[in-house]
């Protein structure tokens, strides 16, 4: 019977047959898979036009901030985020050592190389941004359940409004309820992303939403510094938001990504009203995921050093030349995006995510 079933072979005996029983027994037991190559991805702040940056080998994404960049493009790995910079920012873009696939399949638009995913999908925000947010993650998880490359590393959101509304009906805090409604348990704590939830301090009428995935599954970090953002107590919304502070991806090659990072210790905001001891809060909190990560990968820079990215997000239009001169000063040298976002507590001035290695 046995026999039947498998290809021909000259030398086939009943002794062969068996042999080849046990063999595939003995494979069976072993791991599914060969060993993933390792994934490597640069980030790199681009002063180039959209095209120019597409044409590049091994781009996964580019993404254009403000007003002065292309709203949209015929390459699906383009990204306008609508976010206002400080005077013309430079593109975002992303390499693999790889090459690329790219297309559009239900409304998401999406690259893979290198063991590496982009994905990026936008639902329209009429004003129920619960609704909205489990709209667009319910169809992130049956994207990931059906993709390849069915772990996300990071995910950004941008939505309207972000702190309008009282209590629990804040729009950030409806966001958090729809996020966990549309993902399901999808995500349980081992599995969290790293994230960045911001505001756009103009309407655009949609929630827009992107990630890096990857074949193999990281580590995502938490803060020492600070709770959980997942065990968050009650006072901060019947939801807490579900992302992890860091995430270290499986590959070696790959950078820390850090999530949107504020001047919260514990639960708690901090210097209410004070920008440069908020910045200086932050990056007190960015040393910090850095000395975690490094517990795991040693060769990692204990500081920001010229392999580390950040972007970040200021709350007042007026105050982003202080942040990027302060920034400077603190950081010298350190590529930075600086752009107009509303964090999600109406007391946080400042923001930064970023990767690093
Ligand atoms: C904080 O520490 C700031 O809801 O995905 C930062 C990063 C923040 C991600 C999210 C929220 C999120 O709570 C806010």
């Amino acid at each position: 019977m046995l026999a039947r079933l498998l290809p021909a072979c000259p030398c086939r005996s009943s002794g062969s047959v068996v042999w080849r029983a046990i063999m595939r027994a003995v494979m069976a037991s072993l791991p599914l898979s060969l060993p993933l190559p390792a994934s490597r991805l640069r980030i790199a702040y681009r002063d180039a036009a959209p095209e120019h940056a597409l044409a590049a080998a091994g781009t996964l994404a580019v993404f254009g901030f403000g007003s002065a960049l292309a709203t949209t493009h015929p390459d699906p790995r383009y990204l306008h985020v609508a976010l206002p910079a400080s005077g013309r920012a430079p593109l975002e873009c992303w390499q693999v050592d790889a090459d690329v696939r790219h297309g559009r399949t239900d409304g998401i638009a999406h690259s893979q190389g290198g063991g590496l995913a982009f994905g990026a999908l936008e639902v329209a925000d009429t004003g129920d941004i619960e609704h909205a947010a489990a709209t667009a993650y319910a169809r992130l998880r049956d994207w990931l359940v059906h993709s390849d490359h069915p772990h996300p590393l990071r995910i950004w959101n941008y939505l309207d409004a972000i702190t309008e509304g009282a209590g629990d009906a804040e729009r950030y805090r409806r966001f958090c309820v729809g996020r966990a409604r549309g993902i399901g348990r999808a995500l349980a704590p081992g599995e969290l992303p790293a994230a960045t939830a911001i505001g756009h301090p103009q309407p655009t009428g949609r929630f827009q939403l992107y990630w890096l995935a990857a074949q193999q599954a990281g580590t995502p970090l938490e803060n020492p510094r600070q709770l959980q953002a997942w065990r968050y107590p009650r006072q901060y919304g019947p939801q807490p938001p579900g992302f992890a502070r860091a995430l270290l991806p499986a590959s070696p090659q790959m950078p820390l990504l850090l999530s949107g990072t504020a001047a919260v210790v514990g639960h708690a905001s901090q210097h209410e009203a004070h920008l440069d001891a908020q910045l200086d809060e932050v990056l007190a909190n960015l040393d910090s995921l850095i000395a975690t990560a490094r517990t795991h990968r040693p060769d990692l820079a204990r500081t920001p050093d010229a392999s580390t990215r950040l972007k970040v997000y200021v709350r007042d239009a007026d105050a982003l030349p202080q942040v990027d001169t302060l920034l400077g000063q603190r950081l010298p040298g350190i590529p930075r995006i600086v752009l107009q976002g509303h964090v999600c507590r109406r007391e946080l001035l400042v923001e930064i995510d970023g990767c690093h290695g």
